[in-house]
């Protein structure tokens, strides 16, 4: 039995990622776009509050879990569609559930060290399920592996000058150097060859769907497979 494939992309905030899912998801035909965290189910509304209301509390851990239960919500949907010859692109999915947690932590460090007394992104004291690569990586394991991961990434000037920062927890950029050094670690490229890097400094829209196109191409993962669903172990 053939099947659609899994492409996922991953990225710092800003850098286009919605932009060119919805591209990418256009060109491969019969194909579902999703995004995380998926705001729409009972679990998202809680992230959407979490995320646009700063007085709204959880511990980082809840926070954490949520996001992967999210996930695991779609987790069905997901499977279906591939097996029903879809191809899906992921807006954001397990890298950046790992990366923001790790770098949570790391920012709370930085919040102790200063004396800072509180701070809407993460809990000012550091807990060390956090710093816990394998911690964070756990509640995800079973989930469907992408077939390819592209990861945008771009300097954290350009990064700053690009418009539509808004105001909720996260968008602030002195966060985002911390979120961009988590994603290298995570991410773990060298050793996976199913996760590319795209360096997407100074490039158009077009410019990089070409070469997030010509990418897919290469890793043939727009075209039909009698691969198994690789599960995340
Ligand atoms: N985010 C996203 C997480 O912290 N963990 C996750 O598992 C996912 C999928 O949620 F700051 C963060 C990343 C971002 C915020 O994402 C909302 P969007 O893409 O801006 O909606
Ligand atoms: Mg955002």
């Amino acid at each position: 039995m053939t099947r659609g494939q899994l492409i996922l992309i991953e990225g710092l905030d800003r850098t286009g990622k919605s932009t060119q899912s919805a591209i990418i998801a256009g060109k491969l035909g019969k194909s579902k776009l999703m995004k995380f965290p998926d705001r729409t189910t009972k679990i998202g509304g809680i992230i959407n509050e979490y995320l646009t209301d700063s007085s709204f509390q959880l511990s980082d851990q809840s926070a954490h879990l949520l996001f992967s239960a999210n996930r695991w919500e779609l987790n069905n949907e997901i499977i279906d569609l591939l097996n029903k010859g879809y191809f899906i692109v992921l807006d954001r999915y397990i890298y950046s559930g790992i990366a923001y947690s790790l770098a949570k932590y790391e920012y709370s460090k930085s919040v102790q060290n200063s004396g800072t007394k509180s701070t809407a992104i993460a809990s000012t004291t550091a807990s060390e399920q956090m710093g816990d690569v394998e911690w964070l990586y756990c509640p995800d394991k079973g989930l469907p592996k992408p077939d390819l991961t592209m990861f945008l990434t771009m300097d954290l000037e350009e990064l700053g000058n690009r418009k539509g920062w808004g105001d909720e927890r996260y968008e602030l950029q002195e966060f985002q150097k911390i979120v961009k050094s988590s994603f290298m670690r995570v991410l773990h490229h060298e050793e996976d060859d199913s996760v590319e890097i795209v360096d997407v400094n100074g490039k158009g829209i077009e410019a990089v769907t070409e070469l997030l196109w010509n990418l897919i191409q290469k890793k043939g993962v727009n075209e039909l497979t009698d691969k198994q669903i690789e599960k995340l172990r």
